[in-house]
């Protein structure tokens, strides 16, 4: 159990878009804490939570890692996370657990699409933040600018915390306005140097201490009395008044800095314990007994039923590293505890606390914190823990689905017995990974997230696993859909070894609007279905993979209703297998005739280009049926906003450079499933040329 007291716990995500500066925090919250003796840097392939070889290489963050450190009597979980939205899961993943972030903006980006997408995850887990707008030492730097895209494009309530002192390369420091402090961050120092207001700032500072006194009073009505009548405000009152609007996600507080020169770090940590939530300030963890069939309500208590969520799965050296959250009880080395998502009972046999790839071994773990232990062989990210007698289940997380696929051959006989096992070990890490054998080729193919993502993959079988792989062309990952309502009635009868199989259904297939995903509906209040519960569940299955295995090209079907309304039960002659097979025979001949077509992911793509070569680059963006939504101009850059196919997107970073004389950039994600083109339609069967 860790030492400190839970109200000075601080489970915290470090999140950004590509390039903000996440891991240069990060590395800097270890410095200033103590725990690291060194700085080592991004760019230098050195930083100690970018620890894998390609981060190195790459100078990006590809898996989130954590650590902790100590700040004043604050005890601080950290995940760094990437920024690429490739690894996107592993955002999704820290996100689901953490208590809180740290939302990184840079300073002279500001907003991108990608902090919108890590910004509405963030939502969805209802994670409070504060924010620091990073490299306000580079030339361009605006946070004036950030904090009104803030606004506009997160509808966030931003509340600036600090003022620059000077700017870009003279950038040196921060005031502080509600202590009435200059903080300078000079290199031979650990702590800041603090001065009094300069008067030629005081001006400006005391408008931007109203500002903040005036959202600390939507928390807490008495700062606004004693502010109009002229009655001193204590500090510690507007900080209580701004955590709790943290807390409810009313207010993000606003701090500056330029983290590679070292600067504005300190004042940041102190925000951390400040503002952040400790495990006790989040509500009781909701969880579901499948024992009693009751949704518990779990405090944060260490002596509470034992309750912990694998968020994340780890291979190494081969063997499985479980990252566990505890929400609720303690947990001990040696103990045996159940998976309750599998319904497995297994041993943990070491426990550690991770610094970055180091461990650190300890015995015990509770509630509140974040650990990681070995032996708990069955575990998948999603999966919750809990003691043998009181079974609970915790909501899982939202995994996105894969856009790309890459087939792969092992080039010896041997690497190709070695291949299948190898990638199952990185399936148990990466729930947005899949591997599927082509039903035509035989060949194995991989789906992920994007190009990047893949090609790390493959990068590691060899790195890691020292398997050397082909590759092929990356291709589009598409998805089946239907057209036209259908009912159908299908009746499968079979006499095997003298027994009768049976199974019969009626059930409609319904187009349903883009992005809704794949709905099966059978109601249990419907008497024409008579099946008992394990038959139901096996019909559900059946038209769970039928949904899967798609109509014509192998690609999984999605925005469709499988309503069933009547499926007859015969004792004797109604059968599982029966079942079954009516479902998957009657889905496919259904789905033949509701009009199927093929559907194509759309990325949302931010371009940057010099003014000049924008008419050049609009001109062959429309070449590739993509479509603008958006221009903005920022200096003598200008800012497309367009959505295209991805099959169109293949290697357009090259394109892109050489059509601007390398001074192009673009990012890109997915953006939603739309109608595939006739030749797409074509390929894979749906019409005839
Ligand atoms: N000028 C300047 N550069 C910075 C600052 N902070 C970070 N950088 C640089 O920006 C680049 C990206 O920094 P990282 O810390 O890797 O960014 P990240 O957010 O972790 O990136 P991903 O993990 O790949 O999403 C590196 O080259 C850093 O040295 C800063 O305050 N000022
Ligand atoms: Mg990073």
């Amino acid at each position: 159990m860790s030492a400190i007291p839970l109200k000075n716990l601080r489970n915290i995500g470090i999140i950004s878009h590509i390039d903000a500066g996440k891991t240069t925090v990060s590395e800097r919250i270890l410095f200033y804490s103590g725990k690291i003796h060194k700085i080592g840097e991004v760019h230098e392939g050195a930083a100690t939570m970018d620890w894998m070889v390609q981060e190195q290489e790459r100078g990006i963050t590809i898996t989130a890692s954590n650590t902790t450190c100590q700040w004043g009597d604050c005890q601080i979980n950290l995940i760094d996370t990437p920024g690429h939205i490739d690894f996107t899961i592993e955002v999704e993943r820290s996100l689901r657990v953490l208590d809180g972030a740290v939302a990184i903006f840079s300073a002279v980006e500001g907003v991108q699409p990608q902090t919108e997408s890590v910004w509405r995850q963030a939502n969805r887990y209802q994670v409070p933040r504060i924010c620091f707008i990073n490299k306000m030492d580079r030339v361009g730097a605006n946070h004036e600018a950030v904090l009104s895209q803030m606004r506009e494009r997160l509808a966030a309530r931003p509340v600036l915390m600090q003022l620059p002192l000077g700017a870009e390369s003279s950038f040196s420091g921060v005031i502080d306005p509600l202590a009435g402090q200059m903080l300078t961050f000079p290199e031979s120092e650990n702590m800041p140097a603090t001065s009094p207001i300069a008067p030629e700032y005081a001006e400006a500072a005391q408008s931007a201490r109203e500002a903040i006194l005036e959202a600390a009073a939507d928390y807490d009505d008495s700062i606004l009395d004693d502010f109009l009548e002229g009655n001193t405000v204590e500090p510690e009152r507007v900080y209580a008044a701004i955590r709790k609007g943290v807390l409810a996600g009313g207010l993000f507080p606003v701090f500056l800095g330029a983290a590679l020169r070292n600067k504005g770090i300190q004042p940041l940590m102190d925000a951390v314990a400040r503002y952040l939530p400790s495990p006790l300030d989040m509500p009781p963890t909701p969880a579901f007994n499948p024992k009693t069939g009751v949704q518990e309500s779990l405090p944060c208590d260490p002596r509470g039923p034992l309750c912990a969520m694998a968020f994340k799965v780890f291979a190494d050296e081969g063997r499985k590293l479980t990252y566990l959250r505890i929400y609720s009880g303690t947990l001990h080395a040696g103990d045996t505890i159940l998976n309750a998502t599998r319904n497995q009972q297994e041993k943990i046999s070491r426990m550690f606390r991770m610094h970055s790839h180091k461990r650190d071994r300890i015995e015990t773990a509770s509630t509140g914190d974040i650990v990681t232990a070995a032996g708990l062989k069955g575990a998948l990210t999603g999966d919750t823990f809990c003691a043998v007698d009181h079974p609970l289940i915790l909501s899982g997380l939202d995994v996105p689905e894969p856009v790309v696929s890459l087939a792969v051959e092992s080039r010896s006989v041997e690497d190709r017995e070695k291949l299948l096992p190898t990638l199952e070990k990185l399936l148990w890490e990466d729930p947005t990974f899949k591997v599927r054998e082509d039903r035509d080729t035989g060949q194995t193919i991989l789906s992920g997230m994007g190009e990047l993502h893949l090609e790390v993959i493959t990068r590691r079988l060899a790195d890691d696993f020292g398997l050397n792989v082909k590759t092929g062309r990356p291709q589009v990952v598409y998805r089946e859909t239907i057209r036209k309502e259908v009912e159908h009635h299908e009746v499968f009868e079979i006499e095997t070894e003298g027994k009768m199989q049976r199974g019969e259904l009626r059930f409609t297939l319904t187009p349903l609007e883009r992005g809704a995903g794949v709905q099966i509906t059978l109601d249990d209040e419907n008497p024409a279905i008579q099946l008992p519960p394990e038959l139901r569940t096996a019909l559900r299955e059946a038209l769970e993979q039928s949904c899967r295995t798609g109509i014509r090209s192998g690609y999984p079907i999605t925005d469709v209703r499988v309503t069933v309304t009547e499926a007859p039960f015969i004792p004797g002659v109604t059968t599982m297998m029966g079942v079954c097979a009516a479902a998957q025979k009657g889905f496919i001949t259904a789905a033949q005739s509701a009009d199927p077509t093929l559907l194509e992911p759309i990325m949302a793509l931010e371009i940057s280009t010099p003014s000049e070569f924008s008419g050049k680059v609009l001109t062959f963006l429309r070449q590739k049926r993509g479509r603008i939504t958006g221009m903005e101009s920022r200096g003598d850059m200008e800012i497309l906003r367009a959505a295209a196919p991805l099959a169109q997107m293949f290697g357009f970073m090259t394109e892109l450079r050489s059509a601007t004389k390398g001074r192009g950039s673009f990012t890109m994600e997915f953006s939603h499933f739309d109608q595939a083109p006739k030749e797409d339609l074509e390929r894979f069967g749906f019409i005839t040329g």
